[in-house]
């Protein structure tokens, strides 16, 4: 009697530390299809299966809006604290105090970070909080049904036909004046640069904010909008062309001829920034400042990674915290004995 062998299952695709994509992604999207902020999910959940980022040391941020709402579709065996409007810098301030061993990704959206989250998101950069801060900007409040929000730009019209009379804020010209060390802008609809863009923020010591034009295909994907997808494909003029090298292989991805810079970060990785444009350095704040302003007049949007510092000290650098997450630490560490409390009171006296 003859056995059919059944030939071997085929050997699941996983990363450098055993996970497959599945171990990367969430629950469904309840986002409206064809939402700019699911193609940043998708993008997101790639960057840290490539990177092999081990998802239980991660925290996972938010506030309220549909980008908000986004960390329930990727990473769902990571930490996850979904707060209040505006205030996910706050929470991430204290996650990150907490314990410095976990890496920590907010979304937040154009209305969470540029209206009522405006002043908690000035004070997360400029302290360099170590966390990817990520905003979908679609230039409405789109859970609230498409009112505009501070960064349409001026001129530019809603669904409903109303223009917008006042002037836009550019967070990313607010991050380059506040002294963040490492800055971009994307576009949702471009998978080729955003997922370098995101490796490089995991890898990054400090505040790494990535601007992602979102566009919302309910309330500001018509003819008039700043943010539709029409517009931003129309107007998008890339600084660089990314790939994000791992130290921990020697394998350069994609050799193409041009002019390409590296750009080492921590942990000995490399970012490979292949320029279009020869004039264009990533190491200088002022002059990334004015690129974003002279082509702003101009209509159009700048894309990539604008401006970093590898070597910038982070809140940790700062304040000298300790490396043990602060829940792990035992009466030892705490109480510094009645030696040391004597000598505190006798400086005060
Ligand atoms: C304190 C507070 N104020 C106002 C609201 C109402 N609200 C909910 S989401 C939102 C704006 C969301 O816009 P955005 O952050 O751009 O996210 P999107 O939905 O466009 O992704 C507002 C004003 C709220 N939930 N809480
Ligand atoms: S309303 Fe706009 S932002 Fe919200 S899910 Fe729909 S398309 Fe996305
Ligand atoms: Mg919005």
């Amino acid at each position: 009697m003859s056995t059919t062998i059944q030939p071997p299952a085929p050997p699941k695709q996983v990363n450098r530390i055993g996970l497959s994509v599945a171990d990367y992604k969430g629950g469904d999207s309840t986002l409206c299809a064809g939402c700019g902020h699911d193609a940043i999910t998708s993008q997101i959940i790639k960057a840290f299966y490539e990177y092999g980022v081990d998802p239980r040391r991660v925290a996972k941020l938010s506030g309220i809006g549909c980008s908000s709402k986004t960390p329930a579709y990727f990473l769902s065996q990571s930490h996850g604290f979904n707060g209040v409007h505006g205030r996910m810098p706050a929470l991430a301030s204290g996650v990150m105090l907490a314990n410095r061993t976990l890496i920590s990704i907010g979304v937040s959206g154009d209305g969470d970070t540029a209206s009522i989250g405006m002043g908690q998101f000035v004070h997360l950069l400029r302290r360099n909080i170590p966390m990817i801060y990520i905003v979908e900007n679609n230039g409405v409040y789109g859970l609230t049904k498409g009112q505009f929000s501070a960064t349409a730009d001026r001129g530019s019209k809603s669904k409903r036909g109303l223009i917008n009379n006042d002037n836009a804020i550019d967070l990313v010209a607010i991050a380059l004046q506040l002294g963040a060390t490492f800055v971009a802008r994307s576009f949702s609809g471009d998978k080729t640069q955003l997922t370098p863009l995101i490796k490089a923020a995991i890898e990054h010591r400090g505040a790494a904010f990535i601007d992602v034009i979102s566009p919302c295909v309910a309330f500001n994907n018509h003819a008039g909008s700043t943010k539709s997808f029409d517009y931003v494909r129309e107007h998008n003029e890339a600084v660089n062309r990314l790939d994000f090298i791992t130290g921990r292989t020697t394998i350069k991805v994609d050799y193409a001829p041009g002019s390409v810079e590296l750009v080492e970060q921590h942990d000995g990785t490399t970012l490979a920034l292949r320029k279009i444009d020869s004039e264009y350095d990533v190491h200088d704040r002022v002059a990334a400042m004015s690129f974003l302003q002279d082509h702003a007049a101009k209509g159009q949007i700048v894309t990539g990674l604008l401006y970093v510092a590898p070597d910038a000290e982070d809140l940790h650098g700062h304040l000298n915290t300790i490396d043990t997450p602060l829940n792990t630490l035992g009466e030892q560490e705490l109480c510094p004995g009645s030696a040391a409390l004597d000598k505190i009171n006798a400086s005060l006296r």
